[in-house]
Parts: structure tokens; sequence; C-alpha cells
């Protein structure tokens, strides 16, 4: 492993391979996930992949967010899931029909587009800005026009999503989404929602077969029989709903206040403010985006656990926090911490012993959990290992916090475990194994970002 890190030299090759990685698992329009394991098109994981097609292709990178927004429901929601009718049969469990509402709802997109019925993390305004970014160093070329084009008509589909996130996911005005099952977290079965599912009664569940397991090599990289029981067990109660968001609040038995989830939404929405000026967008769009990033920080203050020195999800309906070190608890830096103190307790805890700058690592990368926690496990899914689009976004938020050196060392770092690893979906922490699906797709994505920054 040692010698093969030492001829990695100046990543040489690496980007046309990630390149390669995209075309692979190009849809005509519309990228899966990944290869087998993830068949069809997920809501973040296609804001990440436009931010790496920016790079090679930007009108393709503003189809991908196209392609996904065209399924965008009436209330604003962006759904996790945007299904492929052309899915290998037992590929992923759950289709279409898994999620149809017991009642079809009024908001879902016209014409009908198969979707679920959950959301995930809004990174999608960050890609939409590093399109127009990469368009503007293009100056006056016809395809960069195109692309700005693109990125201003969908402008307001971001704005109608994001608005849907401040006001659906919050009713409360706390500046923190509420979540509905740990899926929409992105980070699925992270020990921060352990305490939260232990409380949901499984009831009557249709048998279903893990299709995930085929394509990974051991059982233990994924979600366990009782997580999945409880994951299907909180689709069927939404769907029996139908998704309709003030029965959800009222009845559902897992509602999340998500730290990481409300930081990004308030990253997006610095993106979005960009964006709304770089389209001239009218005056009261800025004022009301600034009003969403001020209540998003103002409610992740609102989580800040001084004694741990991070922020913590609240459960809604224990009305407790859900006390588990995990990298959501750095949330205030991708929102842009602006109070000095606090930004360096982020840093140093990042880079502690507890996270990145844990001794045994093979990496100096944050784990998906802390090794120190006693529900840490370095290969289970969201409960150790090292996700590259996570090092991605703390990447980028180190950028913004001027932190240039801790930010160069972390992409770095990232990129040897890719040039050693490939572009696995996760890295198991310790020995930089890689796990999970391989050729994943948002990482590949990330790999070109980073790469193209040597440009
Ligand atoms: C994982 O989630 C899906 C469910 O949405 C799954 O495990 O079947 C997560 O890592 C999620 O964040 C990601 O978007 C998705 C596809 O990469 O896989």
């Amino acid at each position: 492993m040692q010698g093969a890190l030492e001829s990695i030299g100046d990543f040489s090759g690496m980007f046309g391979r990630a390149a390669e990685v995209l075309r692979r698992n190009d849809m005509n329009g519309w990228t899966r996930a990944a290869p087998n394991l993830y068949p069809h098109q997920w809501s973040w994981d296609s804001a990440f992949i436009a931010v790496g097609l920016a790079r090679i292709d930007i009108i393709r990178a503003a189809r991908e967010m196209m392609g996904l927004f065209s399924a965008q429901w009436a209330t604003g929601k962006i759904p996790h899931i945007v299904f492929n009718p052309a899915a290998p049969p037992r590929s992923y469990l759950l289709g279409p029909e898994h999620w149809a509402p017991a009642t079809p709802p009024e908001d879902a997109p016209d014409p009908p587009r198969q979707t679920s019925g959950l959301c995930q993390p809004a990174v999608h305004a960050i890609a939409a800005l590093c399109i127009w970014k990469a368009a503007d160093e293009m100056g006056m070329d016809v395809s960069a026009s195109n692309a700005r084009a693109l990125v201003k008509s969908l402008y307001p589909r971001l704005l109608l999503w994001h608005r849907y996130l401040l006001t659906e996911r919050d009713p409360e005005g706390s500046g923190l989404v509420t979540i509905y099952h740990p899926w929409e977290s992105g980070t699925d079965n992270s020990p921060r929602f352990d305490a939260a599912l232990a409380a949901v009664v499984v009831g009557e569940l249709a048998p279903y077969e893990r299709y995930d397991l085929q394509f990974v090599d051991e059982s233990s990289e994924r979600p366990t029989k009782e997580e999945y029981d409880r994951f299907l067990w909180l689709v069927e109660l939404l769907r029996r709903v139908s998704y309709e968001e003030a029965e959800i609040e009222r009845s559902h038995p897992f509602l999340v206040k998500d730290v990481l989830f409300s930081a990004i939404l308030v990253a997006a929405n610095e993106a979005l403010l960009e964006l709304a000026e770089a389209t001239g967008a009218p005056d009261e769009d800025r004022a009301t985006i600034e009003a969403w990033i001020s209540r998003g920080r103002r409610g992740l203050r609102g989580c800040w656990d001084p004694e741990f020195g991070l922020c913590f999800d609240h459960d809604l309906r224990a009305d407790e926090p859900l006390r588990v070190r995990t990298i959501a608890g750095f949330a205030p830096l991708i929102a842009g911490e602006p109070d000095p103190a606090r930004l360096d307790t982020l840093l140093k805890g990042l880079f502690s012993p507890e996270f990145a700058g844990n001794a045994a690592l093979r990496w100096p990368l944050p784990p998906s959990t802390s090794p120190e926690e006693p529900r840490f496990h370095p290969r289970a899914y969201w409960r150790g290992p090292v996700w590259p689009v996570m090092s991605w976004l703390f990447w980028r938020s180190l950028m913004r916090a001027g932190e240039k050196e801790r930010a160069a060392n972390l992409r770095r770092a990232s990129l040897e475990q890719l040039a050693v690893g490939g572009f696995a979906e996760y890295f198991e922490p310790f020995t930089g194994e890689p796990l999970g699906s391989d050729d994943q797709s948002w990482t590949a994505a990330v790999a070109l970002d980073w790469l193209a920054e040597d440009a």
C-alpha cells in the first residue's frame, strides 16, 4: 500500500479515469449514482455530479440539474430519487410502487414522473453556482452563454425548493430543517439517529428482498435487517398519509431537526444569493435569502453543545438533543461560522484525535463517525467510513473560511485516498480499503473538481 502511495506522484491519469466513470454512468442526459447498487438518479448525488461535470462539459452539467428539477413537486420538493424506468429488475429494493401514495398528491410533478416522496440535502444551488462560475471563466463562448441561460432558468426552481425547506420543513421558523426519515439526511444509518429510530415501533411489513447485498462484498458494510425494517416502515407511514406535511408533523414517529441538512441549506442559500445577484433577480428575493441565511445560522447556534464543541441534531418527538459525535457536529463550519472563537473550536475538533487527527487513520480525513464514539464501526454504512463527498464539503467550507492550508492538506489526502482506492463509495478509515460500490459517480465528480483546481 505504502509503495503504491509513493508512486502516485502528481495524480496523472486520474482526471481521465474520473471523467470515464461519469461517462459510463451517463444514462443519456442524467447520471446513475452507481453502476449496479444505485441504478437511478439520486438528488444530492446529481448535484455533486454536476459540480464534477462543470469541469468537463458545462452544458451537460446544467442538463444534469435540469433533469432532476423537472421532477420537482409543486410544493417545491426535489424528490430524493427519480426512478429510471429502464433499471434492471431486482436491482434496487424500493421501486416506484413502494412510494405510490395512498391518495395521489396534488403536488406530485406534472407530467407525472416516478419519484420517491422524500428529499435529500440541498446541495443544488452550490452546484448551479459552480456551473455559472465555470461558464464565466469561459467568457463569451456559445456554450458558456447557453449554460448561463440554463442556470438562469433553474434559479426560480431553486428558490422554490429552498422556500419549501424553509416553510414546510420548518413550520416553527427555527432555521432548522425537519427530516422525516434518516434517508433524508443523506447519512442514512449514522448513529446520530439510533435513539430516534429505536422509538419507532415497526408494524406489519410485506416481505422484501435485500437486492443491495448482491453488490457489496460484506453485509456488514450495509444497514442491518432491523435498520432496514425501520427504514421501510417509515416509508410506508409516509406513503399512507400521501406525504401530507401537516399530517406528518402530527403523527409521524420520526421527526428530527437535522443540523447537517440545515447547514448545507445555509451554504446553498449563500450560493443562491450569489446567483440571484448574477442573474439580476428581484431585490425582494435577495432580502428573503439573506433572512434565510441569518435564520439558519441562528438555528444552528441553538444546537451548539459547548461541552462537546459540536452541534447536535434535535429529536422533536422526544424533545431531546441527539448527542452522538459524527461529522454532522461540524455543521456550523459548513454553514460559515461567523464567531472566531467557535470557528477555532470547530477547526481544532475536526483535526483532533476524535476525528481527522486520529493517529491510526490511513489518511487525515474526517471519518463519518468519531472513532472514539462507542457506536463507531470502521466498515459499516455511515458509522465510521470516510465519504469523499463529505471531505469535499469540508474542503469547500475550509476554503470559504480562509483556511487555505488545512483545505489544501485535506484535498491532497483525499486525492491520495482515491489514487490508491479508486472511485469507491466510501473508505475504511484505518486501512484505506475501498468499500461499498465501485465507480460511484459522486466520488469521481469531486475528484474532477479537486483535480481541476490545479489547472
Ligand atoms: C445512500 O442512500 C440510499 C437511500 O437513499 C441507499 O442506501 O439505498 C446514501 O449514501 C445517500 O446519501 C446517497 O445519496 C445514495 C446514493 O449514492 O446512497
